[in-house]
């Protein structure tokens, strides 16, 4: 047995260095406590550290995409695009982790493995993969919920003979596709960033799509000086008005409060047509209905594949690109220059949709009897999300009770926050909270808030433990599921269902009700003396 006297001890034990376990240190130590981030990579930033394909950039505008914690930092940092790319993203986490002096708080290339609750001493034990094991009193996943890389079981993928990439564990060395034929798999938000830029470099480029995308334009530029001014001169009051908005962000073209059925035609492609013009997630908010109401939905989904036919100039290829699903059932993709790459003579389109890809093979991949050849292979597959990256730690709360046990149906808990039966443990935008539908900064931000409100709380009553019970977990996951049902993102086969992974129970794991009323609950529940949970 190992000698637990020996295992290092610390207040609270963070899992992950991307923007939520960066901004949980600097809260836990303004709380005074002792905190320790471990963190996988060689580096802090996260998804911004792993995510560096070509063309990764974030799709929420870079003034609003960034840490309000702190006047000063937000006044003194600059972005240079009105969508800040990956690169910049890493430096601004590497800024804010030597801002704060929070480098001697994280642990690198340190993964978890584990952790087991030891009921006697009421804390904690951790484990990484390296073994080395810390005992803690709060346990923070800082860990994303887009941070598993989904490599699909393809059959034969290990004889192909070439350089295989995720898009989600791009290498760190420069990749250079000149002169090859390379292949995409996917056509999620990754690869409509990616492939625009691949289709530049590379001679030949082949798409395999199983599902078309619908991708709103960037129109991405450099960032407007007298826009930054504008905004810096009242940031704090921008935040606060961004706060209000459903997501977290976009205070500055609020939605329509129209009925898109109450328009007439003219008044709804102008209204399409403008939202357009601005970009980015503008399009779902030019009526109110476009997420709620599968006509109204019906209506923008086709102005979308309306401007798809006119950008792609082969027929045949337009409807291939042509998604039939209700548009923002799977997360709107936002682009530059995806369907007009389609014009491009080096770049061809494969529908795998019927049949799917049978096998990879030195040189290719064999589907719908034909055999496709490249030279090097990119996976755009995206994530097994939000609950991925839980469920292969060996992680047991009470009574040896296991995430797998605890999860098989699907992820429970209370406020997307905190599981019964694993005291002390908090998710930062995980499953059950608004983390996907949100600016995720700005979910990072309520989540670490309220994490130092409650252990402050804590502390203020002499208490040490915090436990959700069972029913208030139950009742949570029905609200999850009320809110979804309210929406049209029951309609087809998302990550947000976990359809995307074969095996993965069926189950909406964001909360769609809206940021302002998520997080007015949270402090709600707070105000009421932490009901829902037990307090010891
Ligand atoms: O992953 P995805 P992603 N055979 O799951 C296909 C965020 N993000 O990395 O739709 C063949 O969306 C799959 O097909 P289908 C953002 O939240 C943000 O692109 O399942 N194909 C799909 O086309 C986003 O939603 C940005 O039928 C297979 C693709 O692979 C989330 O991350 C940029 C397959 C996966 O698309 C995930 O995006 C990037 C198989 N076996 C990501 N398995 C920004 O812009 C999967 N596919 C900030």
């Amino acid at each position: 047995m190992k000698d637990l006297a020996a295992t290092p001890s610390v207040d609270m034990l963070i899992v992950g260095a991307g923007f939520a376990g960066l901004y949980m240190l600097y809260k836990a130590r303004s709380l005074g406590l002792n905190a320790l981030v471990i963190e996988g990579a060689p580096s802090v930033g996260g998804t911004w550290y792993h995510n560096r394909y070509p063309g990764a950039r974030v799709d929420i505008q870079s003034m609003e995409y960034s840490f309000s914690f702190d006047e000063a930092l937000q006044q003194e940092w600059h972005w240079s695009e009105r969508y800040a790319p990956q690169p910049e993203l890493l430096r601004y986490a590497n800024h804010v982790a030597d801002r704060f002096a929070l480098r001697d708080g994280i642990r690198l290339s340190t993964r978890m493995a584990g952790a087991h609750f030891d009921e006697a001493a009421q804390r904690w034990t951790v484990r990484a993969e390296g073994g080395q094991r810390w005992s803690a009193l709060f346990l923070v996943m800082a860990s994303g919920p887009l941070s598993s890389p989904n490599l699909p079981d393809f059959a034969g993928l290990k004889d192909f003979a070439g350089p295989v990439h995720h898009t989600a564990d791009w290498p760190h060395e420069p990749v250079d596709f000149s002169g090859q034929r390379v292949a995409v798999v996917g056509t999620g938000s990754s690869a409509v960033q990616a492939i625009p830029i691949i289709a530049r470099q590379a001679r030949e480029l082949t798409v395999f799509q199983r599902t078309a995308a619908y991708a709103a334009p960037a129109h991405n530029a450099p960032l407007d000086p007298e826009f930054e001014a504008r905004i810096k001169a009242d940031y704090a009051g921008f935040r606060a008005r961004n706060r209000r908005m459903h997501g977290g962000f976009g205070s500055l073209l609020p939605p329509n409060p129209v009925s898109a059925l109450a328009a007439s035609a003219e008044e709804r492609e102008a209204a399409f047509e403008q939202r357009w013009k601005i970009g980015g997630f503008a399009i779902l908010g030019a009526f109110n209905d476009l997420l709620l109401n599968e006509q109204s939905n019906a209506l923008v989904a086709e102005f979308v594949r309306g401007k798809i036919r006119s950008t792609v100039k082969d027929p045949r290829t337009a409807q291939l690109l042509s998604p039939t699903h209700t548009i923002g059932c799977k997360r709107l993709c936002v682009d530059s220059g995806y369907y007009d790459t389609f014009n491009r003579p080096n770049v061809q389109l494969v529908d795998i949709s019927r049949a799917p890809i049978e096998r990879f093979t030195a040189r290719g991949v064999r589907t719908g009897g034909r055999e496709f050849e490249f030279d090097a292979l990119v996976l755009a597959t995206g994530f097994d999300a939000m609950t991925g990256t839980m469920l292969r730690l060996d992680l047991r709360g009470r009574s040896g009770l296991t995430i797998q046990q605890k999860w098989h149906a699907g992820p429970l808990n209370y406020l997307g926050l905190t599981i019964a039966g694993f005291p002390n443990l908090f998710n930062i935008a995980g499953p059950g909270s608004t983390s996907a539908f949100t600016n995720v900064i700005v979910a990072i931000e309520q989540h670490v808030d309220w994490i130092a409100d409650c252990i402050g709380h804590l502390h203020a009553k002499g208490l040490s433990t915090i436990e959700a019970t069972e029913p208030a977990e139950a009742a949570w996951a029905e609200h999850v599921n009320a809110a979804a049902r309210r929406t049209v993102f029951l309609s087809c086969n998302s990550w947000y269902l976990g359809a995307n992974i074969p095996g993965k129970p069926r189950m909406f794991m964001p909360l769609a009700g809206g940021f302002p009323q998520y997080a007015e609950r949270c402090a709600q529940v707070a105000r009421n003396g932490y009901e829902g949970f037990v307090l010891a």
